[in-house]
Parts: structure tokens; sequence; C-alpha cells
């Protein structure tokens, strides 16, 4: 865990705790020790601190919080670090963060090599820095500066903390030991942080909180986070770091930091596939194709291109071809006009990408991804073709968004290499990938699919087969339900505003009007039957034609409409509803509660491995408020018992068809929470 190692009169300290040199107990009780012990040795001039591995540490180890603690507390260690009478310099590599930055701003200096991220990411946790960062950062960098860096949780590379004041030698990886033992070899004196003074004015507090109120919207941490760093301007080290403690602890016990702690392990879990032979290795990808570049097409490819990975894009029609190829130039030109990428990585990726209306030459591809309209036979026909021009051993993926993976990998002769990987709109942003397992689907295709998803920066979760995998099949009840409300006398805008309420970017109205209220209409206007089909008649698809269920300006900002108030109501006379009064803990439990219902469901079914997935899949597929931790979570703190309740309460609207889970019954009754 902590290893030492003289260099004549140099000792340098190693934490060895692989993968991330997370400081756990045993970190902390080893760098404790090993500063006492240089302190109290007349032969030790200098002390260095390092990292093993690939960084320097990336803090504290998060799964011990909410366990009884075991000293030395890490506030001790880095204390103790800064009161060495013997100059101390971290030196550091690849990235330091939250307690690891806190250990490298207790030592007296800080060596790093360019490329290393430095940086405070307690904030995505729902803490603050609890080791002294709060206290020691402002006093180093500036005020300015640390409350940009802990409130927003984003770190900075190293030539920039050069800038500011964060590190004091920058060293290519190759010399950086050498060079950080020299350093502090010619250090004649300790420069203790905690020492310094850092004033500012409360202005400089309530603008910053003013200019990021959006983006804190109603989390906790980051204005602890402005008071504690307030506190550094107030008060002497010690007592400041009793104001950061406090407000740390206050953080800890909360429930956004528990579900933020569960979102963290949670995404990382769901990589995890339960049930494959042992080191199952993936198929080497090295050049993708994409059927179809329309919006899900083109977007599709986009990140395989900013990987660096080859595309092959077919579409049938040429006029189609250069409209889907424009549009993603066009993305990656919006994204180099914010600054967010250079030119050249624009024409680096447009490099990459083959337009063809040739099919046959997705024969060079190992991984196929057909992004064609959502239909099963188109889908089978194509898989049918792909059969025989496709070489052996490539992958066949579709990106259907609801649609039997079995019966498309039917329609080949090898249904092992069918797999469903399921991108949400827009794909070149939004990080779900849901990667459906047919009957079939062989282990490594599934691992393929899995890793490549990570590699293009996807968060990917496994989904079995049925209508709409995950997060879709959760829409289902969702949106049965919401327009069913309409139908009995809530407005659209009452049930938007519920879910905004709870902290959904936006309602199942404004979704429907965005993604488009014409998703899987019959398309014939004469044919009318619900609200939906009266919309769609009336060219109301939603934001693409100025008019959904909402009407919209020039600017698309919404606006409740008089023409899809009459529609509900004629559905409302035909059906002999009267409109009552409907409160907002009723639309809860008809449209979030049965969410969670069905979540349990497609935990009973083994559609998802584990409840924690799900959680995974509405976080990045659809916008649940993370501080919540994800439905499955947040319906484990509600109480089960009271879901069962809010559902039961109103199961006279929820219709014949509408199946409370088992599982979340028993879960319930066993004050058990909701897991496979
Ligand atoms: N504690 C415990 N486990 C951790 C961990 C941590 N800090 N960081 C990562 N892991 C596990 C992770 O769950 C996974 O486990 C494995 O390590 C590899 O992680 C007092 C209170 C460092 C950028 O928020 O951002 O310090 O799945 O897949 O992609 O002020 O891990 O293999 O079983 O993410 O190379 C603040 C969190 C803590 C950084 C590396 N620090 N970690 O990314 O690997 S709070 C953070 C990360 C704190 C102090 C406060 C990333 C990474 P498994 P990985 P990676």
């Amino acid at each position: 865990m902590i290893e030492t190692r003289l260099h004549d009169d140099v000792l340098e300290i190693l934490i060895a705790n692989p993968p991330v040199n997370a400081l756990g107990t045993k970190v902390r009780q080893g760098m404790f020790k090993a500063i006492e012990d240089a302190d109290a040795n007349a032969a030790i001039k200098a002390v260095v601190i390092r990292g093993s591995g690939k960084l320097f540490s990336g803090g504290a180890d998060i799964s011990e919080f909410g366990k009884a603690p075991v000293e030395p507390w890490l506030p001790e260690v880095v204390d103790r670090i800064e009161a060495c009478s013997k100059p101390v310099v971290a030196v550091i590599h690849g990235m330091a963060l939250g307690g690891g930055l806190e250990v490298a701003l207790a030592c007296h200096y800080r060596v790093a090599t360019p490329k290393t991220k430095l940086g405070l990411p307690e904030v995505n946790l729902g803490l603050l820095p609890g080791a002294g960062g709060t206290q020691r950062l402002p006093r180093l960098v500036g005020v300015e500066a640390a409350l940009g860096m802990i409130v927003t949780g984003k770190p900075v590379p190293a030539t920039k903390g050069k800038e500011i004041g964060l590190v004091d030698l920058l060293a290519e990886e190759g010399e950086l030991a050498e060079a950080a033992i020299s350093f502090a070899r010619s250090q004649s004196e300790v420069r203790r942080t905690g020492s310094l003074r850092v004033n500012a004015t409360p202005e400089v507090f309530e603008n910053f909180k003013a200019q990021n109120a959006r983006a804190i919207g109603r989390m906790e941490a980051p204005l602890a986070c402005i008071e504690a760093v307030k506190a550094a301007t107030e008060l002497p080290l010690d007592k400041g770091q009793q104001r950061e403690r406090e407000l740390f602890m206050g953080l800890m016990m909360g429930a956004q930091s528990k579900a933020l702690r569960h979102a963290f392990f949670a995404e990382r879990t769901a990589a995890k596939i339960v049930g494959l032979p042992e080191g199952t290795q993936p198929r080497e990808i090295s050049r993708v194709g994409v059927i179809g570049a329309g919006t899900m097409g083109g977007g599709i490819s986009m990140n395989f291109l900013s990987a660096g990975i080859p595309v092959t894009i077919v579409e049938m029609a040429q006029d189609a071809l250069d409209r889907g190829t424009g549009v993603m130039r066009k993305n990656y030109e919006a994204t180099a006009a914010k600054g967010r990428m250079t030119s050249e990585q624009v024409e680096q990726a447009m490099g990459l990408l083959n337009p063809t209306l040739d099919f046959d030459a997705l024969s060079q591809c190992d991984l196929i991804i057909e992004a064609v309209y959502e239909n099963m036979d188109v889908k089978k026909d194509i898989f049918g073709r792909l059969d025989g021009v496709a070489k052996p051993g490539a992958i066949l993926a579709s990106n259907t968004s609801y649609l039997d993976i079995n019966e498309i990998a039917a329609a080949t002769n090898r249904p092992q290499d069918v797999v469903g990987m399921h991108f949400f709109s827009p794909a070149n942003v939004m990080k779900l990938l849901e990667v459906v397992r047919g009957d079939k689907t062989a282990a490594d295709v599934l691992v393929t699919a899995m890793g490549l998803g990570r590699k293009v920066g996807k968060v990917p979760v496994v989904a079995g087969v049925c209508y709409g995998f995950i997060g879709n099949r959760m829409l289902i009840p969702r949106q049965t339900q919401a327009v069913q409300l309409l139908l009995e006398g809530a407005t659209p805008a009452q049930v938007d505003k519920v879910h905004t309420d709870f902290g959904m970017p936006m309602g199942p109205f404004q979704m429907a009007d965005l993604a488009g209220v014409d998703i899987g209409w019959h398309r014939d206007p004469n044919r009318i039957e619900n609200i939906r089909d009266a919309l769609c008649a009336q060219s109301r698809w939603g934001q693409k034609t100025g008019a959904g269920f909402y009407d919209y300006d020039d600017k698309r900002k919404p606006s409740p409409s008089p023409v899809t108030q009459a529609i509900i109501d004629e559905f409302r006379a035909k059906s002999g509803v009267t409109p009552r009064e409907i409160s907002d803990e009723e639309i809860t439990a008809r449209t979030i509660y049965t969410m969670v219902n069905e979540g349990a469901l497609i935990l009973e079914e083994g559609i998802a491995q584990r409840a924690s997935d799900i959680d995974v899949v509405w976080l990045y597929g659809y916008g649940w408020p993370r501080w919540t931790g994800g439905p499955m979570f947040w319906a484990n703190e509600v109480g089960l018992q009271a879901i069962l309740d809010g559902i039961n309460k109103y199961a006279g609207q929820l219709g014949p068809d509408f199946k409370v889970s088992s599982l979340l019954q028993t879960c319930a009754a066993e004050g058990k929470p909701l897991d496979r």
C-alpha cells in the first residue's frame, strides 16, 4: 500500500494501491507513519510523494464512506504532511483528484508532468473536498480559481496549474522522478500553504453563486463548497478546517450525496456482465459500417470517427448520403466554433468517413450498425442482405429502439453475431448505449459491444429482449397514464410541471414534442382514434412543425395550445368523461410510480441484470435527476410500500392490463431494497 525508498538523503514515499491509489485506511496509516519516520530521521533532508501505476491518486476511498471511519483520517494525514520539518514534494503524473490533490496541496511543493490532471471532483459525489482542499487551494491560487475548480469539480491540466501557482515545476514523464528528487534536495525551507492568508469581499461569493445558479440548480454540495471557500478568507487554517469538516459531514450524511455515490458506482457496475465465460475476449474492430445516414446513422458514425475509428456509411440515394454527411460536418464545425475541437480534428474525423451507395462496401467492416427506419420488415431485409455481404466474424448490430433482436437475428444464418446497439438521440451527444443481448448473441459479441461503447465515450448497459428494452419500456406506462390524465382533466403543462419540478429536464408532453409526436403514427390522417392521431392529422408533429401538444414561437418557446385543448375536450366529450381536478400527487403516482413498477417487472423478467443498471439507463438516457440516484434507488429511498400504496390507490385508473410487479410487492413486504 505504501512503499518507501531512500535516494541518498531524499525519502520517496510511493502510494501503491491499484487501480487508482485510493487513499484507503492502509494507505493513510502507511503515509502517516512514513512522514513521522522521515521527520525523526536526521539523515533525511527532504521527502517526495509519488503514486504508482497510471496516476498519483484518485482520492479518498469512496467505498469507505458511510462506514465507521478508521484513524488516521485523511485530514490528519494531510496536516501531518504539511507539518513536516523537511521539504515535502508531491510528484504528480496522470491524475491527482479529490483527496489525492489534497495530499499534494499539503506538500510544500508540487512537480507534475504537463498532461497531468489536477481536480477536486468531490462535488460530483455530492460532497466537498474534506481534507483541507477548500482551505489550501484558495490560499495557493486565489479565490476565483479555487471556486472554479471546487464548485464545478472540473480538473485543470498541470500547465494551467503552473500558471495559477498550483504547480511549481513541470517535467516530462521520463524525467519526472529524478527532477522531483533534485528539486526536493534543492529546497532549503518548507513552504506551508496553510500559513498563507487569502482575502476576498463577500460580493465575490454572491456573484459566483448568482453566475452559477443555473448549473447549481437544486444541488446542495456546490453551495456548501462556496461556504467552505468563504471560510478560508475569514478564518485561520485550523478554524477553517473545522468549518470545512462540519459542511463535509452534513453533505456526507445527506440524501443527495448517498444518491450521487450510488450513481458513481452504478455506472461502473453496469460494465460487468453476469454469466459470461471467464476471460471472454472482444473481437478486433478496426472499421465500422453504418447503414443509414439519417439523424441516428450520422450521430452514431460521429462517435466512432471522433474516437479515430474509420466508418463506412451507406445510403440508398446520393442526396440522402450528401445530406447526412453534411449534417455530420456541420455538427463538428459547431463544436469547433465553441472551441471544443480544432478544425484539424474536424478534418481528421471527416477524413475517416467513407460515404458510399455501395452496400457491398460493408464487406470490409468488422462491425456493422443498422440505423434505418424503425420497421421490422425493412430491418429483416437488410440483415438478410448483410448475411451475404458481411465478412465472417463481423458483428451485425441494430440500433432499433424497441424491436425484437431475436427476430432480426433469425433473418441471418449467424444469429450469434447479431446484437442490439441502441443509441439515444442525439447519438453523438447522449451517453447511454443499451446493448441488447439476443438469445443467441455470442459472449464475445456482447463483450465487444460493451467495450467499444466505453471506448467511444458511452455508458453501456446490457438489456434483454422485450418491447422497448429498459428505458423506452418504462416510458410506456408513463406515456399511457399521462395521456389518460389529459382525458380526465389534467393539462399537458400540469403533467409536465410535475416532472420538471421532480427534476426531469422535461415532462412527457414536452418530450413528445421534441422527439416527434408522429413517431410510430400510422400516417393515416383520416384514422383518428386518440389525441395523438388528432394532433398528427393536423400536422401538429411537435417542435419540428411548430406545433404539437404545445404551440411554439419562432424561437421554439412553448405555450399552451387552444387547439390541443379543443382536441382534448372533444375526446373527453366522446368518451363521456367529465373533467375533474387532478392533484400533482395523483400525477406522480400514475406517471412516476408506475415507471418504478415497470422497472421491477423488467428485473423480474431478467431484462436488466440489476436494479442499478436501470438507474444508469435513466440517468444517462433521459436526464433523471442524478441527485436522486435513478428511479430504482429513488424508489428505495421513498419506500417501496409508499410506491405500492400510491399505485394501489389509483388502481381503478390504471386499467385492466396494468400488472403490479410481484418483486415490488415482495421487496416491500420484506423491507428489502428492490433488486433481483
Ligand atoms: N474510491 C474507491 N474506488 C474507486 C475510486 C475511489 N476514489 N475511484 C475509482 N474507483 C474504482 C472504480 O469503482 C473501479 O472499480 C476502479 O476503481 C477503476 O475505476 C476527503 C472525500 C480516478 C478518473 O471522485 O473519477 O477524495 O469497477 O473504472 O476509468 O476530499 O475512477 O474496477 O471494481 O473509474 O481509469 C474524490 C473518482 C473521492 C474520483 C479513474 N475522487 N474516480 O478512471 O477507472 S472523494 C473522485 C474517478 C474524496 C476527500 C474526498 C475515476 C478515475 P471496479 P474507473 P478509470
